[in-house]
């Protein structure tokens, strides 16, 4: 049943992969990029993925090009938006651990960094609470007040045109995975039009 559920969905996606779409998914280390990446590639939750660097993964699967990036050290996001986030179409997509409370608090002030970014404050933000699987985590609305964005007003239709959303996801029994994809789909669609 979950297999068939799994494949069927991936149909849907394929729809998706034939549009042209950038995504940077950038988060602290442990968020669950690798995971997640190798989730979408493969299907499953081994964490073997075409490595270019050691906190750094990358694949394309028809016209859209993923990438996941640790943020931290030298990875800041000065070091992102020169090398990897070319344009406003680029879809930031930053993953939080929403069973660790330090790394939330860590992530908030990336997160408004990148909203204040003269470069980056352009492009659209999607949050993604990882780990939704774990008996202990913030659910949705606790994320998004430990993140304080609410105030920013959440959805893909934003006065300002610049999508900006935060999503619950599980890469171990796969919940929001399907709403995530249909949300970059909508996503890429808005901002061909900007
Ligand atoms: N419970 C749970 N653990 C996860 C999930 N995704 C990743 N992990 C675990 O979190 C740890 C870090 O994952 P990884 O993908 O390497 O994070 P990255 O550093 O952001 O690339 C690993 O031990 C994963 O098995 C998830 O959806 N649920
Ligand atoms: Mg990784």
């Amino acid at each position: 049943m979950f297999i068939v559920d799994w494949f069927y969905n991936i149909f849907l996606w394929l729809g998706f992969f034939k549009k042209e779409a950038k995504i940077v998914i950038i988060g602290l280390g442990n968020a669950g990029k690798t995971t997640l990446l190798h989730l979408l590639v493969t299907g499953n939750l081994k964490t073997h993925t075409p490595t270019i660097r050691p906190n750094a993964d990358s694949f394309t699967f028809g016209n859209v090009n993923f990438k996941a990036y640790d943020l931290g050290g030298q990875n800041n996001l000065r070091f992102l938006w020169k090398q990897y986030i070319p344009d406003n179409k680029t879809i930031i997509v930053f993953m939080v651990d929403s069973t660790d409370y330090n790394s939330i608090i860590e992530s908030k002030s990336e997160i408004h960094d990148i909203l204040s970014d003269e470069n980056l404050g352009e492009s659209p933000l999607l949050i993604l609470g990882s780990k939704t699987d774990a008996q202990a985590h913030y659910n949705r609305e606790n994320l998004i007040d430990l993140l304080d964005i609410r105030r920013f007003g959440l959805g893909l239709n934003r006065p300002n045109g610049v999508p900006l959303d935060l999503l619950m996801i599980s890469s171990v029994n796969k919940n929001g995975i399907v709403d995530m994809l249909n949300w970059l789909d909508k996503c890429t669609d808005i901002i061909k039009k900007n």
